[in-house]
């Protein structure tokens, strides 16, 4: 994963706290960029503090596949180490080495010792970033009882999934005495706390009633909105932090200096002093969810897919096209903003504008494929709830339109200049890919990703979603953006 010269430093142990006396208290479930960028580091600054040695983080890789096997490894090989670049918008960056991941295991390597762990009772939170499209719910918010893995695991006394291990590992704590632990999602989902009890209580009831209503009325599942954007680490990505730290790091991340955590106080088992270390506590995250998930994250698939089809592919070089740029900000003031409940402390167009500052900083370089990448668990989170309000009020659709389009020819992972590009869609059925091929533009509104928007029995919104398709197929992603905006003046 990086270059190593004789002249990089091994990594060493923060010197704030001793790593020696630091235990894990949470387990951690799917060790992304985004949670080493973000929770860890609210962990590693608590660990700085009087009484929170029994805080450390507990890594756990689920996913069978080589990548998360290399990333085991290269963990494992650092004691769970790793460097931390922050860089603000202008001005000099800032390593650090991250301490709080004082385990890692990978699951299917030996599920047996996870669920040990997840079973002592010194573990007291299990946090979770498994992704929007993780929590395999139906449009209607359903448990899917069918779906493969969850079948096996329903099946198996092995698990494989979140849901396999959290149950098993909450059965030997009932039936040991050790009691609850805390389930928290981290993943970017409108009300994550509800999501993750009602999937976890419908696996637990399909496995073992007596079970799932121990789990009820023992277990909390708080809700959290999380932010800090943090890229994808490519090889290159790699050994330039490297080069710019002076560090032998196989695992290092990097991420913009913006950093914000939400948190509904509902912990069954006790939670660090995460508040002493800048994250905000809550009974009702409700209204830093909405504008976080229909202002940024929103925003975001706006520049990604169209801004894909147009040919940037990253996220920076893309806000310096004008059109892309006016696009976001006409979406974030004209269409998500109005909408909703201003944050505490600003206004949402100083939301809105913050939000394409921070886009537009240019030692990030994040990627507009990395946003786009599952999209169809990501839209009906993000711009479902935009695009019922504006249809339903009458509003100016168009925009919205435009980026169901854009995202239903991107499915097609050609860009305006015939490049090809990755289309990485789990949660795009076959059938879906057939509608997409459909010669009827308009057939595409009925993806199952658009499914129960209420776009669809909108005659004004399907006509602009296939005319803008068409535009998109015959002229290009650009024409029809410069075009559109013309158009509305
Ligand atoms: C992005 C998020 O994946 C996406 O769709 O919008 O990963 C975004 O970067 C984070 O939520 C920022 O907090």
């Amino acid at each position: 994963m990086s270059d190593t010269s004789p002249s990089m430093q091994a990594l060493r142990a923060p010197q704030a706290y001793d790593r020696t006396k630091v235990t894990a208290g949470i387990a951690h479930l799917s060790v992304g960029n985004f949670h080493r960028a973000h929770q860890a580091v609210y962990v590693d600054q608590c660990l700085a503090l009087p009484g929170q040695e029994g805080w450390g983080i507990l890594g756990i890789g689920l996913m069978d596949v080589e990548s998360e096997r290399a990333k085991a490894k290269a963990l494992q090989s650092q004691k769970g180490l790793y460097s931390l670049t922050v860089y603000p918008p202008e001005g000099a960056s800032s390593v650090s080495v991250i301490g709080s991941i004082v385990d890692y295991m990978h699951a299917p390597d030996d599920p047996e010792a996870v669920l040990t762990r997840m079973s002592d009772p010194a573990i007291k939170i299990v946090t979770l970033t498994v992704t929007e499209g993780g929590y395999n719910t139906d449009e209607k918010g359903r448990f899917k009882l069918e779906e493969p893995h969850v079948a096996k695991d329903l099946q198996n006394a092995v698990p494989s999934t979140s849901f396999g291990y959290i149950t098993e590992a909450l059965r030997r704590r009932r039936d040991s005495g050790a009691g609850p632990f805390t389930v928290m999602s981290c993943d970017n989902l409108r009300h994550n706390g509800h999501v993750m009890k009602t999937a976890l209580l419908s696996f637990a009831r399909a496995k073992d009633a007596a079970l799932a209503e121990w789990i009820e009325t023992n277990v909390t599942f708080p809700s959290c909105m999380v932010d800090r954007i943090t890229p994808a680490v490519g090889p290159a990505d790699a050994a330039r932090l490297n080069t710019e730290s002076g560090l032998d790091d196989k695992a290092p991340v990097f991420a913009e200096d913006f950093i914000q955590w939400v948190i509904e106080d509902k912990f069954c088992a006790g939670r660090p002093a995460w508040e002493k270390v800048g994250a905000q506590f809550t009974d009702d995250v409700d209204p830093f969810e909405q504008v976080k998930l229909r202002m940024l994250n929103a925003s975001h698939s706006m520049l990604a897919f169209p801004g894909t089809l147009i040919g940037h592919r990253i996220v920076h070089l893309a806000m310096r096209d004008p059109n892309v740029s006016a696009l976001l900000d006409q979406f974030l003031q004209r269409d998500a903003g109005p909408f909703l409940n201003a944050p505490p402390g600003m206004s949402t167009d100083q939301y809105g504008d913050m939000l394409l500052r921070r886009y537009r900083n240019p030692a990030i370089g994040d990627q507009l494929l990395r946003i786009a990448s599952d999209g169809a668990a990501k839209l009906p989170v993000f711009v479902q709830d935009t695009a019922r309000a504006l249809v339903r009020d009458g509003k100016d659709h168009r925009r919205v339109a435009f980026l169901l389009a854009a995202f239903t020819e991107y499915l097609k992972g050609v860009d305006d200049k015939g490049v090809s590009f990755p289309v990485v869609e789990p949660n795009v059925t076959p059938a879906d890919f057939t509608l997409v091929k459909d010669p009827d533009p308009a057939k595409g509104i009925h993806l199952s990703v658009f499914k129960g928007w209420g776009v669809e029995t909108s005659p004004a919104f399907v006509k602009d979603y296939a005319r803008l398709r068409t535009q998109i197929q015959t002229e290009g992603a650009g024409k029809t953006l410069a075009a559109l905006l013309k158009e509305i003046g």
